[in-house]
């Protein structure tokens, strides 16, 4: 089937979570449905409050815009919007929209007949954001542990929750996170060297097939973990990596761990 035709007989009616047809359309290439209303109303709220925000100033300087969460002292309670309040707001409709957006996931991947893979991935990226600055917050007692919204502030943030704890690297779960984030980048250089070897031929040339990737790194380390086990693995590294960032970040604080990094490894003394 030729590229530009085969997608209308894919463009299937149905797979909605709600409403049935009623928001079953598309916009050009992209499909809406409900859950694609929800998140560019969710976005363009959110967007906006932003923009608001920096209005309020001290600086247009994209790099030094900063949305910052309520001082710890509001606890978790709503803070006047000037005082955190835009944060807090800024926080929900962006959850809000994650989460919708996941939801039209779900909806294309039920149109195709396909698993949800997929948006539980992007799951994954949504647990690590609502870890920050929802779930961590609650536990230490206050909005204000939140991370703000801003180019130059965000690491500054990373900077002083970093130094809190001495040196966030001797952080065990920290260790495991880098570890799955570096394996995931070796595996994918591994996968994407083997596709353009494979399918990037002279002209002229046929592409090579999955048995001379099997063979390849049979010759090379005696295992080939196939091409159905390459992105399970990808998949299992790319999860693991969000996962134990998300658990590392939880067990900093009350009440897990108050004290230095450093200071957990004492026992092996
Ligand atoms: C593989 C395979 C692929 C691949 C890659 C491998 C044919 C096209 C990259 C090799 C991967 C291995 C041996 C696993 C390495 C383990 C870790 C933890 C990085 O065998 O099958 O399909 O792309």
């Amino acid at each position: 089937m030729a590229l530009l035709s085969f997608e209308r007989k894919y463009r299937v009616r149905g797979g909605t979570l709600l409403y049935g047809d009623t928001f079953d359309f598309w916009v050009g290439p992209y499909y809406v449905g409900f859950f694609g209303v929800c998140t560019v109303v969710f976005a363009v709220i959110g967007t906006a409050l932003i923009i608001y925000g920096a209005a309020i100033g001290p600086t247009w300087n994209p790099w030094l815009i900063s949305i910052n969460p309520p001082p710890i002292e509001y606890k978790l309670a709503f803070a006047p919007m000037r005082e955190g309040g835009l944060w807090q707001w800024i926080s929900i409709f962006a959850l809000l929209a994650f989460i919708s957006w996941a939801l039209r996931m779900v909806e294309i991947a039920r149109k195709l007949g396909m698993t949800y893979h997929i948006p539980i991935a992007f799951s994954f990226a949504i647990l690590a954001f609502a870890t920050l600055n929802v779930f961590r917050p609650i536990m230490l007692g206050a909005w204000g542990h939140g991370f703000p919204y801003g180019i130059w502030s965000h690491l500054n943030w990373v900077w002083f929750t970093g130094y809190q704890y001495g040196n966030f690297h001797y952080n065990p779960l920290h260790m495991v996170a880098i570890t799955f984030f570096f394996t995931n980048a070796f595996a994918l250089a591994l996968h994407a060297g083997m596709v353009l070897s494979a399918a990037n031929v002279q002209k002229g040339e046929t592409m090579k097939q999955p048995e001379h990737e099997d063979t390849y790194f049979r010759d090379t380390i005696g295992y080939s973990i196939g091409t159905l086990g390459i992105h399970r693995l990808g998949l299992f590294t790319a999860l693991s990596a969000g996962f134990w960032s998300a658990a590392c970040i939880i067990i900093s604080g009350p009440p897990i761990w108050s004290r230095t990094w450093m200071e957990w490894w004492e026992f092996l003394r």
